[in-house]
């Protein structure tokens, strides 16, 4: 049996540092080096290998694939969608040519499997806005959804011309306490927790009735390592996967928080990302991964709020 060694690219960012630490836990912390341009999150250090790495640079890639002798690659690097709207050139020049790197990469030297996450951001003001099916209408009208959408058609091509098992979520916004969202339009709902412990307010810039798909990161943390320890005959999908758990507006997660902080207040101020939501669905048919390796979510947004609030209380 191979073992296996993993580099996780992005390591730093908010999904990168609890994934980190959860493959630390399966695989052993020697046989998961973290790796991002900027520096190691403090929740890593000490838990296991760290390279400063650049994503963009392939022979520096290659080197450090090489050299760690690494099988397995999750590349969590990207830029997201409210930044990459103030910079589409910067966001598709990371997205793709990140993902051509490792793709190319792993198919020299033979990896045993690559993650690359897409997002419900391939999706545009076309696709049916409910229950949002795998195949449908997509035109995403975000740089961001288009090189997540162009992502998963390369991410299906090295898997059909050169075997290269690589693997891949939809991930709806993701909200967590462990490390700060990078500049999302789903970030809202992680800064509305802070400012209620702090401020008992929180002014949003999504409007109150903006329903968007959002998942606890456990939940998501789970569906990914069980996407990838999925056996390759429960792989139907190698574009990426619809993945679900809720969908809230700010109105309600704001009602659920106000069961916990009496005092909290929300107001509304909607800016440029407003636009960037509205093109987004509003939930998410996740049926097919489901079916294919059996993903189940277990929070909503009642036990996610419960969830989040006992852990910011803990962490002050
Ligand atoms: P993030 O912005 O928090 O983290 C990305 C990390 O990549 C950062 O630490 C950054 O320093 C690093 N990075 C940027 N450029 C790099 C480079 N050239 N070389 C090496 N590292 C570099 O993002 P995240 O929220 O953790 O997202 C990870 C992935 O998941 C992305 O592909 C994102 O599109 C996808 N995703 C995230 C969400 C979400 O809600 N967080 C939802 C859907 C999809
Ligand atoms: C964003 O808002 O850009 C991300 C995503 C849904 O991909 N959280």
């Amino acid at each position: 049996m191979i073992k296996e060694k993993i580099l996780v690219i992005g390591a730093s960012g908010q999904i990168g540092v609890e994934l980190t630490l959860a493959l630390r836990k399966i695989y052993g912390n020697a046989n998961v080096v973290a790796s991002d341009l900027r520096e190691e999150n403090d929740l890593l250090k000490g838990s296991g290998p760290y390279v400063s790495l650049d994503v963009m640079n392939k022979e520096m890639l290659h080197v450090q694939v090489i050299r760690q002798n690494i099988t397995q690659i999750y590349l969590l690097a990207a830029i997201l969608s409210a930044t990459g709207e103030k910079n589409p050139n910067l966001a598709w020049n990371l997205n793709m040519q990140s993902l051509l790197n490792v793709l190319d990469i792993a198919r020299e030297e033979k990896l045993t499997k690559v993650y690359w996450p897409s997002s419900i951001a391939v999706f545009g003001p076309s696709s049916p806005k409910k229950l949002c099916p795998q195949q449908t209408i997509i035109e995403p009208a975000t740089v961001y959804g288009i090189s997540k959408y162009a992502g998963e058609f390369w991410c299906n091509y090295f898997h059909q011309r050169y075997g290269v098992d690589v693997r891949s979520l939809r991930y709806p916004g993701l909200i967590s306490y462990k490390s700060a969202p990078g500049g999302g339009t789903t970030d809202y709902a992680v800064e509305i927790f802070y400012e209620a412990m702090e401020e008992k307010k929180y002014e949003c810039f999504l409007g109150a009735g903006t329903y968007l798909p959002m998942m606890y990161m456990p939940d998501a943390i789970r569906a990914t390592i069980e996407l990838m320890e999925a056996p390759q005959d429960r792989i139907s999908v190698r574009h990426s996967y619809n993945l679900s758990s809720m969908s809230f507006s700010p109105a309600e997660i704001a009602t659920e928080i106000k069961k916990h902080i009496p005092e909290f207040e929300i107001s509304y101020k909607p800016d440029y990302r407003q636009t960037i939501a509205d093109s987004w669905p509003q939930s998410i048919d996740d049926s097919v991964a489901r079916n294919d390796w059996g993903w189940k979510h277990e929070y909503d947004l009642p036990k996610m709020c419960g969830d989040m609030l006992k852990n910011l209380e803990i962490q002050k």
